[in-house]
C-alpha cells in the first residue's frame, strides 16, 4: 500500500465510472503516463464498466442505494510511465448522489473526511449536457414560476400583483431550478395546488462546496507543494463546435460562472482544468459514430482537452487529468 492518494469525485451522472472504465484498457496496454500496477480489489466495477464500452455503449449509472456497505474502488497507479513512486488512485462511494446529499446535509461522513485529508490531490468532475445539472435561477425559469401563480385562481391577488426585483430574487433562492432533478415537496395542500419544490442546490454551488472541502481538508503534497486537482469537464464532445474549439475555462465561464470564478481564486489549491471524451464521441445519439467505434481499438479512441495559457490543446492520453494531479 502507498501512503500517497488522489481522490476522484463528482455530482451524479458526472462520467466517473464511465471514466474509471475506460481507463482500464489504457492501463492494461501501458497507454498513458499513468500506469496501473496490479489489480484493483474489486475488479467486478471496473469491468462492467468496461464491458459496456467495449459493446458500443456507455455504462449506466451507479446504484444509490449504497448508504450501506459502500463500494470504494481503488488502484495503485505511477506517473511519468511507471517511473514515479506509487499513488493509490481512491474512488470512494460509487454515485455521486451521495456526494451532493452530504453537501447538502453539510456533514461528511467520517471516513470521507479520512479519505480526504489523507489525499494530496484530486480529481472533481463535471459533465456538459447532464440532466442532472442543476441550473440556478434565470429570468426564463423565474417568469415560468410566476406564470404558474398567474394561473392559479386561488392566488389571484398574486396575479395582479407588480413583482419587484427583490421579491423575484427572494424567491430563486427558495426555489432553484424546478426544471431538472425536481424534488417535490410533501403531501399536497388542501386546496389541491402542490406544495412548492425542495430547493435543489444548483450544480455549480455543489461544486463549490465540494472545493472548498478540498480547500480545507486535502494534505499538502510530499514535495512541500500545493494539493493538485483536476477539474475536468466529462463529454466534452457533446459541445457545439464554437464552445468545444474553445478552452475548459471558457465553457466554464459561460455555463458555470460561479465555479469558474471559484477556480479563479484557487486558495492553497493548485487547480488545472481539463476537458474529456472517454471515446472520442456520442455512443448514445450518434450511430454513425457508434459504428465506426466498434470498428477500432478503444484504446486509439478518447481525448482530453488541456487548458494551457487559456487555449485547449488536445491530446489522446486520456490519463492525464490523474497523472497531473499525482505529480511527478
Ligand atoms: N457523449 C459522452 N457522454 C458521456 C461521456 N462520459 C460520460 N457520458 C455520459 O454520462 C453519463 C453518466 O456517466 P457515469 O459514468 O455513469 O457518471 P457517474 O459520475 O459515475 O454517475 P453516478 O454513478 O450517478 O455518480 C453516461 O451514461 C453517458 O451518457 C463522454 O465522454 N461522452
Ligand atoms: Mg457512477
Amino acid at each position: 500500500m502507498s501512503s500517497r492518494s488522489v481522490i476522484l469525485i463528482g455530482g451524479p451522472d458526472s462520467g466517473k465510472t464511465n471514466y474509471v472504465g475506460r481507463l482500464w484498457p489504457s492501463f492494461r496496454k501501458r497507454k498513458g503516463v499513468l500506469r496501473a500496477e496490479g489489480l484493483p480489489d474489486n475488479i467486478e466495477y471496473v469491468d462492467g464498466a468496461v464491458e459496456h464500452l467495449m459493446q458500443g455503449s456507455f455504462a449506466p449509472r451507479s446504484d444509490r442505494n449504497l448508504e450501506e456497505g459502500r463500494r470504494d474502488f481503488s488502484i495503485q497507479v505511477r506517473n511519468s510511465n511507471g517511473q514515479s513512486p506509487l499513488t493509490e488512485l481512491v474512488v470512494p462511494d460509487i454515485s455521486g448522489e451521495l456526494w451532493t446529499r452530504a453537501v447538502r446535509s453539510s456533514e461528511l461522513p467520517e471516513d470521507w473526511l479520512q479519505a480526504l485529508k489523507a489525499a494530496e490531490g484530486a480529481v472533481l468532475f463535471v459533465r456538459a449536457h447532464s440532466k442532472l445539472n442543476v441550473q440556478p435561477m434565470d429570468w426564463v425559469t423565474a417568469r415560468r414560476l410566476l406564470k404558474l401563480y398567474e394561473e392559479d385562481p386561488a392566488r389571484d391577488q398574486a396575479s395582479h400583483h407588480e413583482w419587484s426585483e427583490t421579491e423575484v430574487v427572494a424567491l430563486s433562492d427558495t426555489a432553484s431550478a424546478p426544471v431538472q432533478g425536481e424534488e417535490t415537496g410533501g403531501e399536497p395542500e388542501a386546496n389541491g395546488i402542490p406544495p412548492p419544490p425542495t430547493p435543489e442546490l444548483p450544480t455549480q454551488v455543489v461544486l463549490c462546496e465540494l472545493l472548498r472541502y478540498l480547500n480545507l481538508l486535502l494534505a499538502d503534497r510530499v514535495d512541500g507543494g500545493r494539493p493538485r486537482v483536476a477539474v475536468v469537464v466529462a463529454a466534452w464532445d457533446l459541445l457545439d463546435p464554437e464552445l468545444r474549439a474553445a478552452s475548459p475555462m471558457a465553457y466554464l465561464k459561460r455555463q458555470f460562472p460561479l465555479l469558474a470564478g471559484r477556480i479563479s481564486c484557487p486558495g492553497r489549491l493548485d487547480v488545472r482544468l481539463f476537458g474529456l471524451s472517454i471515446v472520442g464521441g456520442d455512443l448514445e445519439n450518434d450511430p454513425a459514430f457508434k459504428e465506426s467505434f466498434l470498428k477500432g481499438d478503444i484504446v486509439d479512441q478518447g481525448w482530453v482537452v488541456v487548458e494551457e495559457n487559456g487555449l485547449g490543446r488536445q491530446d489522446d492520453d486520456i490519463t492525464l487529468p490523474i497523472a497531473w494531479a499525482v505529480g511527478e
